[in-house]
Parts: structure tokens; sequence; C-alpha cells
């Protein structure tokens, strides 16, 4: 018997069909971020990382070119399993010579990425890119009282808006476009209500503009805190919350941006009560909001859990969102994407019905007892399986091909 055969016997035992979990998986699409490859700088000005957000490491070989960037994505698309989106931020819009602010891109500058989702058959999702930018005033955007700084970023968002359709038209395949700012203060604000009320009135005019609502989805990404605005953050959890709902559009939550003790896989059954569609961001915080690669540690797996189990599958959409540079970046894509994959399998081989009516019955025995026996199932021997049909390397296959990429493309950057 070869070793998936002994694990589909296994899982079988405890009702679990690991040819379902496994066809389920492969058409769910996991969001790649682009800015994993070259530190979160993109092309367009290349200023310095700001916006509360940081890089750390310098890591040799990292892209400096939309075609070096193309093409260690690709590598690192190889090496994963299961279905794609390209995750693009504004910032790496291709402009060659031209001087183009940020307020009046276009989807030409955006074209050499259509043509690369389109030659692999993916959707793209987008992000108006608020922070590294001269316009950028007082570490506020969106929010800012100067009013020429604030119209600014609004003409961004909406020249995103419609970037964001014009993928989803060449694609064929929805566009999420989102929205995160980074405006706050480092110390305790003297008013705490104006620059949300700009903040409202900015998404306010950036949604006005006409677009396709069965194309673009606009999310909007909530944070707690970041380096430099410890004191407040102008999009809070509650006032995304609250502007989401209000607008009509998705909220996304970013496990990266809670208080410590709070986990988003304990939020995401109540939006979706409220909400048709919610986004995530996978990230992994350590002490604080780090973006370290993603693992396959509880809280991912829990996340994933939540997703399948309430059959959201399809309602989710599920991106990532971390960034390294202290490691190789291919091989730091491929462990973050790897373990996206992992979690949301080892959620669809989990007896998620049986376990609910235990808890119906108040049988909480059961339920502790069942979940821990599911722990050391061969889940190793169904996640090859699912790697190799899927045509990506199982076991430790791909790290060599990331030694064998480094040797002859990175290290000679
Ligand atoms: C920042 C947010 C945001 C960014 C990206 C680059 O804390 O998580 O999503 O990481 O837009
Ligand atoms: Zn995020």
């Amino acid at each position: 018997m070869s070793n998936y055969n002994y694990a589909k016997e296994t899982y079988a035992k405890y009702g679990i069909d690991t040819e379902k979990a496994i066809a389920a998986l492969m058409n769910v699409p996991v969001s790649v971020h682009c800015w994993q490859g070259d530190d979160v700088v993109g092309f367009d000005c290349k200023a310095e990382l700001s916006g509360g957000i940081q890089t750390t490491g310098n890591y040799p070989g990292k892209a400096t070119t939309p075609e070096e960037l193309m093409a260690d994505m690709d590598k690192a698309f190889s090496l994963t399993p299961g279905a794609k989106k390209l995750n693009l931020h504004a910032c790496y819009a291709i402009l060659g010579d031209e001087t183009v602010g940020r307020d009046e891109i276009q989807p030409k500058h955006f074209a050499p990425w259509v043509r690369f989702a389109k030659e692999r058959g993916i959707g793209i999702d987008f992000n108006p890119t608020f922070f590294s930018h001269p316009m950028v005033k007082d570490g506020l955007t969106l929010s800012s009282p100067d009013e020429n700084v604030r119209a600014y970023w609004v003409r961004h968002g909406q020249a995103c808006l419609k970037i964001a359709e014009y993928f989803a038209t060449e694609t064929g395949i929805p566009s999420v476009m989102n929205i995160w700012i980074p405006d706050g203060y480092k110390d305790i604000p003297a008013d705490r209500l104006s620059p949300r009320a700009r903040f409202k009135k900015s998404l306010d005019e950036i949604l006005a503009i006409p677009y396709d609502k069965t194309k673009v989805y606009v999310t909007l990404e909530s944070k707690v805190f970041g380096i430099g605005v410890e004191s407040y953050t102008v999009g809070s959890a509650e006032f995304c919350l609250s502007y989401s709902d209000y607008k009509g559009i998705t909220p996304l939550m970013d496990n990266g941006h809670y208080h410590p003790t709070e986990v988003v896989s304990d939020k995401i059954s109540s939006l979706l009560l409220f909400n048709e569609k919610i986004a995530l961001h996978v990230t992994r915080a350590v002490r604080w909001d780090s973006d370290h690669v993603v693992i396959f540690d509880d809280e991912t797996k829990e996340i994933a859990k939540e997703i399948v189990r309430n059959n959201a599958l399809d309602r989710v959409f599920i991106a990532l969102d971390y960034f390294d540079a202290s490691i190789n970046r291919v091989a730091a894509w491929v462990v973050g994407m790897r373990n996206m994959q992992k979690a949301l399998l080892n959620a669809l081989l989990l007896p998620s019905e049986a376990l609910a009516q235990y808890q119906a019955e108040a049988n909480y025995t059961k339920v502790l007892a069942v979940t821990e026996e599911m722990k050391t199932l061969p889940f190793g021997l169904v996640w090859d399986e699912y790697c190799h049909r899927c045509g990506a390397p199982v076991g430790m296959d791909w790290i060599r091909e990331v030694d064998a990429y480094e040797a002859d493309v990175l290290s000679k950057r």
C-alpha cells in the first residue's frame, strides 16, 4: 500500500474523505503579495519605507526590477501547490522613463503585470500605496488637514479603483482592492474625531466614482498601531468595520493588527454573519506587527479552520502579508505560501460536523479528545500527495530548487 493510501484509509476511519479535501483545496486562490520580493520598495519612486511598517535584514539578491520580481515570483509559484492570485501595490507601477504622480497612474502602467497574470491564468488584487512617498505629510494621507495632501491621496485612490477594474476586465477574475492608510499619531492626540471625519470623507470621495461592484471588491484594513504612530491610528478596528458596514464594502482583518491576546480566528464568524464577503491578511506577528513569515502554527491553523468549518472558502479573500529581508526572499514566499495551504488542508481534514455536534450536545470531553487525536493523524502524507497532484515539489525538493536559484540567479544580482 502506498503511503498516501495508508493515510487515506486512516482518515476514512474518522469519516474523512482525503480525496474530497484535496479536490476542494485546489480551487481556493490565495493572493500572493509581490512586496515580499523587494522589501516593500516598489518601482515608482523607491522612497524609504514609511508608514510605521518595517523590513529588517539585508539578505542579498532582492529584486530591483519588474523582470527580476516577476522571475522570483514565478519561481515561488512553481514551488507551491494550489491556486494563486497576484497581489500588487500601486508603487509597483512600471513607469519607464515617465514621471507620473501616484494620483495620475493609469492601467497602462500595469500592462506588463496583466500580461504576467494572463499568461499564468491568475487574477490580480490591488492596493493603493499610501506610504513611502513625499506627499505623505506629517504621517498623514487621507486624513490630512492639508486639503492639497488629502485631495492628492483621494485622486490616488480613485486612480487605483480604475486600475483594479482594468485588472478584473483583463483577467476575467474579480479584483480585491484593499485600502490601508498608515495615518496616526505618535503621542496622545488632542482631537481624535477630526482625522477620522476626514478619512471618512476621503473614502466617500474615492468610492463616489463609478466602478463595477461585480468586478472590484473594495476592502478596508484596520490597524491598532504602527512604529512611530503608537498612540492613535485613524483607521482603527471600529472605524473600519463601521465604515465597511455603512458603505457596503468588505472588511479586511490582518492578524497582526490587534492587541496581542485578540485573535482573528475568533472574529471571522462574527464578520461572516454580517458580510457577504470578508478579507484577510495572513501574517505572523512576533511581539508586534512584525510581519514574520507565516508558519504552520496554531493561529494560522485556527484561521483556516474558521474559514473551512463555516463553509466560507468562497466568501473569504485570503491574502498573505509579510516581509522578511533577513532570509532568502523566494524561500520566505514559499514557506508562507505552503503553510497557508497546509493550514487549509489541515482544516479540510478535520471532522468538523461531528465536532460541532459534540459541542451542541455539550459533550466537551469528546470535542477535546477527538481534536487532540486528529493532531497525530498522518497529515504529512496527504500534504505530500496534494503537492504531488498540484505539480509542486514534495518535501525537501523545493529547498534544493531555491538553493540552485540562489546560486544561479540571486547571487549574481
Ligand atoms: C500594514 C498593513 C498593510 C501592508 C501592505 C504592504 O500594517 O498590514 O497591509 O502590510 O499594504
Ligand atoms: Zn496587512
